[in-house]
């Protein structure tokens, strides 16, 4: 029997929990990045409709969903933007009331580490109070005990190594303003999960990267220059701290745990990560590898470089402007519990990751000189 509830708003009428998660509707913040591409995609092949939160830019943002965009002519109904951003309340109600969602992924964040040192406020608006921001607006929309939610939480909130490797019982010293962000968007998750009996989780997510990550994160960084420097287009890749060491995995695996965090019986908190750390140093040299450059590293800290073996020129240098006030030195995950309760296993490895987006930036770059000549 469906019960209809008249929200104090008078907005809504809404059905009992039971009755209104018979659809499949998912929201997703942050759907114009790497992981929101990947979600939606999963989403939209397991049968739902997908709406997304997109910001309002005057240069091109939806590069990633672009072939998913195409297909919204064949199916109008399954996927739907919406402008919106996470540090406008009103926004957000109004999104929530209307889409009336079943699962929330809350992805949207200022997610780079580095940049977060120069916009700390900001990041801390956005990552930190815009996680409050959609839990609240789904609670002023009376849909606390309807939807369930996800809140993307980080490795970076392990920061400072206290023990290796880290679980979800391992405790938590972020290192940065984003790390320090998200660990209020954290707690303020669990806090809900206990306050409201909300069905609130943190997939606590190690990186995890593919063909489509953001230009400035190390991996695609490195990616892009091995094969530009390959084909004579850049002279030299320049980096931090090429010694912190990083648990790698594949965007497409970890978006699948995503989902089955929210299909479980109860809410509870996940890490998902690959169980294999490595340092910036050997993707660089895998990297190089699959292009055929062997690389020989010569001088230390902030004067080192990597030095084409075959040629004897200098293709990498350590730039200390990329080094950051405060580093997370040794990221390593214990995936124990997803692989127990979820299933989830990660299917791409170390060597097959650097590969993938190795090959897919090879061919860009040639495309790309193709189209030049
Ligand atoms: P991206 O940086 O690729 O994407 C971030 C998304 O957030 C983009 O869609 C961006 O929009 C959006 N966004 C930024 N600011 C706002 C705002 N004020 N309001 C609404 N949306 C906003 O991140 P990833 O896809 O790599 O990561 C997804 C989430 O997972 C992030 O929260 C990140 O912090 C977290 N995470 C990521 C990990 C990783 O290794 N990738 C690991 C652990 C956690 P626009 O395109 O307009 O900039
Ligand atoms: P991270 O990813 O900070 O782990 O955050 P990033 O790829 O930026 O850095 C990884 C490590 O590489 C070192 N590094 C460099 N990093 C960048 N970006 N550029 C460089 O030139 C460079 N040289 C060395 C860094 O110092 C660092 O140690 C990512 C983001 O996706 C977060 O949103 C997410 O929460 C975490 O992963 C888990």
């Amino acid at each position: 029997m469906s019960e209809s509830i008249v929200h104090p708003l008078g907005a809504l009428n809404i059905p009992s929990p039971e009755e209104y998660r018979k659809r499949k509707v998912a929201l997703i913040s942050g759907i114009t990045g790497q992981d929101g591409s990947y979600l939606t995609e999963l989403l939209l092949e397991k049968g739902y409709e997908v709406h997304g939160i997109i910001r309002r830019s005057s240069s091109f943002n939806t590069g990633r969903l672009h072939h998913l965009y195409e297909d919204q002519h064949e199916r109008p109904n399954k996927f739907k933007l919406h402008y919106g951003d996470l540090s406008d309340s009103t926004n957000l109600v109004y999104i929530i009331a209307q889409v009336q969602p079943t699962e929330v992924y809350n992805l949207g964040a200022q997610s780079h580490v580095k940049v977060s040192f120069e916009m700390a406020e900001y990041t801390g608006d956005v990552d930190a109070l815009g996680t409050l921001r959609l839990l609240d607006a789904i609670r002023t929309c009376g849909l606390e005990k309807h939807i369930r939610f996800y809140q993307a939480s980080t490795s970076e909130l392990y920061g400072k190594v206290v023990e290796t490797p880290q679980s979800e019982t391992t405790p938590f010293y972020p290192r940065s303003p984003y790390g320090c962000a998200k660990l209020y968007a954290y707690w303020i998750t669990v806090n809900y999960r206990e306050a409201y009996g909300m069905y609130a989780c943190n997939g606590i997510l190690f990186n995890h990267e593919s063909p489509r990550r953001g230009r400035t994160f190390v991996t695609r960084k490195i990616s892009r220059a091995a094969a530009d420097i390959s084909l004579g287009k850049q002279a030299c890749l320049y980096l931090g701290n090429i010694d912190a060491r990083r648990d790698w995995g594949h965007a497409r695996d970890y978006v699948e745990g995503m989902w089955r965090m929210l299909q479980q019986p109860q809410p509870e908190d996940f890490v998902l990560a690959t169980g294999e750390t490595h340092p910036v140093r050997e993707f660089v040299e895998k990297a190089f590898g699959i292009l055929g450059i062997k690389i020989k590293w010569q001088g230390e800290g902030e004067g080192e470089e990597g030095i084409d073996v075959k040629t004897g020129k200098v293709i990498v240098k350590v730039d200390t402007r990329y080094f950051r006030p405060a580093e997370v030195d040794l990221l390593l995950g214990n995936p124990a519990k997803a692989e127990r309760v979820l299933g989830w296993k990660r299917k791409v490895d170390f060597d097959s990751l650097v590969k993938e987006m190795v090959e897919a930036d090879l061919k860009a770059a040639k495309s790309l000189v193709e189209d030049q000549n």
